[in-house]
């Protein structure tokens, strides 16, 4: 894909970059989007798994479900678009921004990185909050805490707030970037899809990089269709000519 030369120029002058990924950026790390034609909502509905009730009436199906995703997530490794991200830290201050709880941001090397709704690899006690990040035992079945309550990932569900402190950094960031870069989301969960609307406002280059239009693509100065695999790597060889 040949890069728009204003979108280069623009990255010439830029400093601050913004990542704000979600699930379409690991497809190609072979972990399921959501809603694709293969996605996990097809098939599972996330109000039965993804919110807390669900999770109290059958916490053995819910960690069933996780502990299905962990495996997949365990088996794979960060693509070229999580890498690219990674190694642009290298020529501007880049923060990622992402809805995914699959750590691979981080394992790619990205070190500033907010996760709007958690990260699969934390558990805590929903009583005493108490952290659990060893490797849980299920032997006995849903593993229990000390205090007697249930141990759930730390992962957001729906009806549930966001991290405070993730959530806050993410919008700061999106508000004073350069370039704002919407990554493999279809941007239909809120709050976390509001932050294109904060970037936009605040002034920001919105580049969009997705398979297709998502509801949010009129927002976007910049439309790159393809796989972030393959687009990602393309900016960081531009900007690597750049600088
Ligand atoms: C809350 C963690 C306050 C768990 C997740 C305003 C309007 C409408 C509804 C609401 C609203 N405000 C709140 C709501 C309710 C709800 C919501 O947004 N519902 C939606 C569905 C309408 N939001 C909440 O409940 C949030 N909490 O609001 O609390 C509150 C409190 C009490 C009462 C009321 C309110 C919490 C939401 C967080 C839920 N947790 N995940 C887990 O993962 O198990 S959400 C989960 O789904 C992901 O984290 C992600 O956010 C979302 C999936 O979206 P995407 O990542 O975008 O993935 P998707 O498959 O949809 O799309 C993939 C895209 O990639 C596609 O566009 C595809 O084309 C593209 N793609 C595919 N391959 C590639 C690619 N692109 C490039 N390259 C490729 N190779």
């Amino acid at each position: 894909m040949k890069l728009d030369i204003d979108l280069i120029n623009k990255l010439k002058q830029s400093k601050s970059l913004v990542f704000f990924t979600g699930a379409g950026i690991s497809a190609e790390s072979g972990i399921p989007t959501f809603r694709g034609k293969d996605g996990i909502w097809n098939k599972l509905k996330p109000e039965e798994l993804a919110n807390f009730n669900a999770f109290m009436r059958n916490p053995q199906m819910v960690w069933e479900w996780y502990n299905h995703r962990k495996k997949i997530i365990h088996e794979s490794k960060p693509n070229p678009a999580h890498i690219a991200i990674a190694e642009l830290q290298n020529h501007f201050d880049v923060t990622v921004v992402t809805q995914n709880i699959d750590n691979l941001h981080r394992r790619a090397g990205s070190k500033n990185v907010f996760e709007l709704h958690g990260n699969i690899e934390r558990n805590y006690c929903v009583n005493c909050k108490k952290f659990y990040n060893e490797e849980l035992d299920f032997s006995s079945g849903v593993p229990i805490c000390g205090c007697g309550g249930l141990i759930r990932p730390d992962v957001v569900w729906f009806g549930e707030y966001l991290p405070e402190d993730q959530f806050t950094g993410s919008e700061k960031a999106s508000a004073e970037c350069d370039i704002f870069f919407v990554v493999g989301t279809s941007a239909v969960v809120y709050p976390a899809a509001g932050l294109i609307n904060v970037a936009e406002s605040s002034g920001a280059t919105i580049v969009e990089i997705n398979l297709e239009e998502t509801p949010l693509s009129y927002l976007a100065d910049y439309s790159l269709y393809g796989k972030a695999g393959e687009i990602l790597p393309e900016i960081l060889s531009a900007c690597a000519t750049l600088i």
